[in-house]
């Protein structure tokens, strides 16, 4: 992409927004960016762009801002309605986003993941697979760090987690692998519908062509049935007659007509069903990859899973504390809540993202002794549920742990299993789950 002299703006002044105009910068473009934010909240951002040559218009998006623009980058969070972008897009002015500028840099292999959940686990463990094997990889994108800040950076392969967001203003954007682990109803308050965010997701198969290779989750009727041009290599926790599976408790590859086993599902350190998926997806890839048995093994053997997904904290007076800040839709919290056979204390609630939560009902049904709700959607939620069950509201992080440790007996679990997101009282679902664990620690076991 030909930056030298061209005019951008960038909109967003979050990680991606910064990392975006930073490239920008270096490769020659004039920049400008822009925040609805005031300068006081932006302070980090301010920071980070100190010194640089980017003009910055903070507290509000004006349209003359497009006066002179020749290229937009929009950041994830910006939705296709705000009225800078419908302008730009009335003016015909190129928009693109974050991933889609850093990614036309890039000349090695990526290797691209989404669905709905897993992304964040199934990149950390195909990073940590990639290391364990000795390549030089990088690990980027809606994790946590863009790929605008690894340009330049020596690696040899990217593995790249990626949001329908992201995918939306991709168009150029090409994995030699794409993985989708699965689908289910999220972000209905961006997208009309299941089949617009489905179509989003679907992004990602977009530039693939023959001798690329989209692994698919074949026990997802969404994924089962993706027709795509690049060659098809399904995972699944049932046997199947070609692909990664399981087999009486052991893992197989049958791919390129080969069988072997790749490990016993006990062997494995991250547990239940969903974690298991994501092993699956990540195993399929490193073969794909040439990526030898032995290293996966070593690497599914350590691997603990990461930070805020049902990340134990610690046991106080026997009852046990989850952290799971990082499941923000229903199916997260429904696989989440399948995984214990405990009684679970479960804390929920956050900003809504237009999800029917009816379908946590059964489960709820089953597993929950209480359920202590608190953010802008607590009255939402606690309609879905039926009058008998013990509902709780709760103001803050510090007074739903409390009521949760007042009514867990020793034995039972505290899970934080949001089924929301965060930015309604929080920065991010990180900083939510740190003060979950703020709370959890501060919590006296006499
Ligand atoms: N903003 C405006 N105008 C608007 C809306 C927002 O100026 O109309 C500003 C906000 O004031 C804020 C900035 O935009 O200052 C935030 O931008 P952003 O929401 O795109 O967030 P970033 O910090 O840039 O983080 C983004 C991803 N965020 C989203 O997709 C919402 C991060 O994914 C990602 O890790 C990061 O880029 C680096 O690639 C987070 C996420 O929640 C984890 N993703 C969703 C998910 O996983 O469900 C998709």
């Amino acid at each position: 992409m030909e930056l030298k002299g061209k005019r951008v703006l960038v909109i967003g002044m979050g990680r991606a927004g910064v990392a975006a105009a930073k490239l920008l910068e270096a490769r020659g473009a004039r920049v400008t960016i822009t925040d609805k934010k005031g300068r006081e909240e932006l302070k980090e951002a301010f920071r980070e762009l100190e010194g640089r040559r980017i003009r910055i218009e903070t507290g509000g998006h004006p349209l003359e801002l497009l006066e002179d623009t020749e290229l937009v980058v929009a950041s994830p969070g910006i939705a296709p309605d705000t009225p800078l972008l419908e302008k730009a897009k009335e003016k015909r002015i190129s928009i693109i986003g974050e991933l889609e500028l850093a990614s036309s840099f890039l000349k090695v292999p990526i290797i691209a993941i989404t669905g709905t959940n897993g992304k964040t686990t199934t990149a950390t463990l195909i990073g940590e697979i990639l290391k364990e094997e000795g390549k030089r990889v990088a690990v980027a994108g809606n994790i946590g760090h863009p790929l605008s800040s690894c340009i330049g950076e020596d690696y040899e392969l990217m593995v790249s987690e990626v949001s329908s967001f992201q995918l939306e203003r991709i168009k150029t954007f090409h994995p030699f692998i794409s993985i989708m682990l699965n689908i289910a109803p999220d972000h209905l308050d961006r997208y009309r519908d299941l089949d617009e965010y489905i179509g989003a997701k679907k992004r990602i198969f977009l530039n693939q062509r023959k001798g690329d290779f989209a692994v698919l989750n074949w026990d997802d009727p969404h994924c089962r049935t993706l027709s795509v041009e690049a060659e098809r290599i399904f995972f699944s926790q049932e046997k199947i007659e070609e692909g990664v599976y399981l087999k009486e408790e052991r893992i197989m590859a049958n791919l390129s007509g080969g069988l072997q086993e790749v490990i016993h599902r006990e062997e494995i350190g991250i547990k239940g069903p969903h974690n298991l998926e994501n092993a699956l997806a990540a195993i399929a890839t490193s073969l794909i990859l040439r990526v030898k048995v032995a290293s996966i093994k070593r690497v599914l053997k350590e691997f603990k899973g990461i930070p805020h997904r049902m990340e134990f904290v610690r046991k106080v007076r026997g009852v046990r504390f989850v952290n799971d800040s990082k499941a923000t839709n229903v199916s997260a919290v429904m696989k989440s809540l399948a995984s214990f056979p405990e009684p679970i204390i479960l804390i929920a609630g956050g900003r809504d993202k237009g999800l029917d939560y009816s379908p946590l009902r059964p489960l709820v049904e089953k597993r929950v002794k209480a359920l202590i709700l608190l953010g802008e959607a607590k009255e939402k939620i606690a309609q879905a549920f039926s009058p008998n069950k013990r509902i709780k509201m709760a103001e803050n992080m510090k007074e739903a742990v409390n009521i949760a440790f007042k009514l867990a007996e020793e034995g039972e679990t505290v899970l934080l299993s949001p089924a929301c997101s965060s930015y309604d009282m929080f920065k991010d679902f990180q900083e939510r789950g740190e003060a979950f664990k703020e709370a959890v620690r501060r919590l006296k076991s006499n």
